[in-house]
């Protein structure tokens, strides 16, 4: 399996070359890219040296901060260019422990389209994370695994190893969530296509170095964005049900023939 590792980053000038150390210690046959969002502090020059140097590793430079997600978007779609099996998702600041990656290709290897690292499963752990973090993503969680009905308990994680099928399966340009509400769009996205979602206990260790890029405004707009597909989803649950009653009125015909379409 040939392997791609991307590693968003904005102003992770002390955090990276860690990490990356880290990373093709553990892996060495993972490659990596880093897609930089033309960092202040000068992070993806940085990259550049450290690529200059390595040739498994590589940079994708993009003009300004759009956000995690557009960030992965745009690795993904690099890294399905350039013929990799497995593209994996992994914080720059160590916060995913790049040792554990093998955990996540291990999943995939034996079957799995989609490898979660899990902080809440058994033997999943949170190391240096205040209680209030605690909560919000374990109440995270909770929440988009009711609305949306989906068995994983990490639904907000971002350690993630993607079968390269899995996201051409996903049609990434209708991908605009930004965040944690990205990992859960995702995280859906694949759900609904009944795909192999496994999850594999992770130690997720707060970073030591630089500062984290969360927001409010990036929760607030998770969770406006679980409420919205929760009952989307409900909806459309409910109008099928009404148009397979047999008595139902003739928006039922629109419906059969939604149902033999598929
Ligand atoms: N390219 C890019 N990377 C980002 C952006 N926002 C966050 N990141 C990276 O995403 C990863 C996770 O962000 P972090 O601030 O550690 O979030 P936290 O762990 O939830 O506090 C880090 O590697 C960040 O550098 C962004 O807008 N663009
Ligand atoms: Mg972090």
């Amino acid at each position: 399996m040939r392997v791609l590792t991307i590693i968003p980053t904005y102003n992770e000038l002390e955090s990276l070359p860690v990490t990356l150390a880290r990373l093709r210690a553990a892996v060495p046959a993972a490659d990596v890219l880093v897609v930089d969002d033309n960092s202040p502090d000068g992070t993806g020059q940085l990259a550049d040296d450290i690529a200059s140097g390595d040739s498994q590793v590589h940079v994708l430079h993009r003009k300004g901060k759009e956000g995690l997600g557009a960030a992965y978007i745009a690795g993904f779609r690099w890294g399905l260019n350039a013929g990799y099996d497995v593209l994996v998702e992994m914080d720059a600041d160590g916060s995913h422990q790049p040792e554990q990656l093998t955990l996540l290709l291990g999943a995939v290897e034996q079957g799995a389209d989609l490898a979660l690292g899990s902080r809440w499963v058994r033997g999943g752990s949170v190391v240096n994370w205040p209680l209030h973090r605690q909560a919000i993503s374990r109440m995270g969680s909770t929440y988009a695994r009711i609305m949306l009905g989906l068995k994983i308990k990490d639904v907000t994680g971002g350690y993630r190893a993607f079968r390269r099928s899995t996201l051409e399966k996903l049609n990434l340009d209708e991908v605009d969530s930004v965040g944690y509400g990205f990992q859960v769009d995702l995280a859906w996205r694949v759900a609904k296509l009944d795909l192999r979602i496994e999850e594999r206990p992770i130690t997720f260790v707060e970073r030591e170095l630089g500062s984290s890029k969360m927001s409010g405004s990036i929760v607030i707009e998770a969770m406006i964005n679980v409420t919205k597909w929760g009952l989307a989803a409900r909806w459309d649950k409910l109008a099928r049900r009404t148009a397979k009653r047999p008595d139902a009125e003739p928006a039922s015909s629109q419906g059969e023939y939604d149902r033999t379409d598929h």
